[in-house]
């Protein structure tokens, strides 16, 4: 099965390097970093790494992964991570393996079952996670803990969804949608830490919480109907 892994960055000039590099070598076919209209020179500094660049000028998360998506077509398995050193890309084999092995749809990276419990996710963005995935439970059925940005999902499932939210609301779109078309989805635990270098666009700042929360809440409502 071949695989492809995304990295949305915006900014991440400091950090993207360290992140491709501590991606395990042979782990996947493809590495994508897709650079958001970054200022800071990270599209040069995940090229000088050794990761594929994909430009996509239109600003939103969302966005960002589904032009990773798009990029290629020659992929049966395709997992996202930050690219702000939260995540130990030597952990990615947990997200990959159920997938490979034909265990599951969709594995999510759980935080909040990891070594230190979430402990990095900020208290409101702690709380955001519990309110939304208790939200998934009941008017969908599924069970998880986490958002979980690290995450990996057979390709084919993935465009079946029809992805609509393009901002904040993809990672919660892609969960609730999979649910409800009855994907197996798994989770299982990774290790989360503070962001390496930069600035936060999410959970680190007020603007980019409210947000996120307003988006991540609203798409958990939308497709219940
Ligand atoms: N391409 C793209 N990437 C984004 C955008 N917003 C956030 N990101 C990336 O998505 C990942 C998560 O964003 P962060 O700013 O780390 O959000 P967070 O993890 O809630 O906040 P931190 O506490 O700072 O880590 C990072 O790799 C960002 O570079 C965006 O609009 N476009
Ligand atoms: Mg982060």
């Amino acid at each position: 099965m071949r695989s492809l892994l995304i990295i949305p960055a915006l900014n991440e000039a400091g950090a993207i390097g360290g992140v491709v590099r501590a991606i395990p070598i042979g782990l996947v076919d493809r590495v994508v970093v897709v650079d958001n209209g970054s200022t800071d020179g990270t599209a040069e500094a995940a090229r000088l790494s050794g990761a594929e660049v994909v430009a996509q000028p239109r600003r939103g998360y969302g966005y960002a992964c589904y032009a990773g998506v798009q990029a290629t077509d020659d992929a049966d398995i395709v997992a996202f991570m930050d690219g702000d050193g939260s995540f130990d890309p030597t952990e990615l084999p947990r997200v990959l393996t159920p997938l490979r092995q034909g265990q599951a749809d969709l594995v999510l990276g759980s935080r909040t079952l990891g070594a230190q419990g979430g402990q990095a996710v900020l208290p409101h963005a702690r709380f955001g996670n519990w309110l939304t995935t208790a939200l998934m439970q009941s008017l969908y059925g599924v069970r998880v803990t986490d958002l979980g940005p690290m995450r990996a999902i057979r390709r084919d499932l993935l465009l079946r969804l029809d992805m609509r939210e393009m901002m904040y609301g993809w990672p919660t779109e892609m969960m609730v949608k999979a649910a409800r078309a009855q994907a197996r989805i798994v989770e299982v635990p990774v290790s989360y830490r503070a962001r390496v270098a930069g600035e936060s666009k999410v959970s680190g700042t007020l603007r980019g919480s409210l947000r996120a929360g307003y988006q991540i809440l609203r798409t958990t409502f939308r497709y219940a109907l």
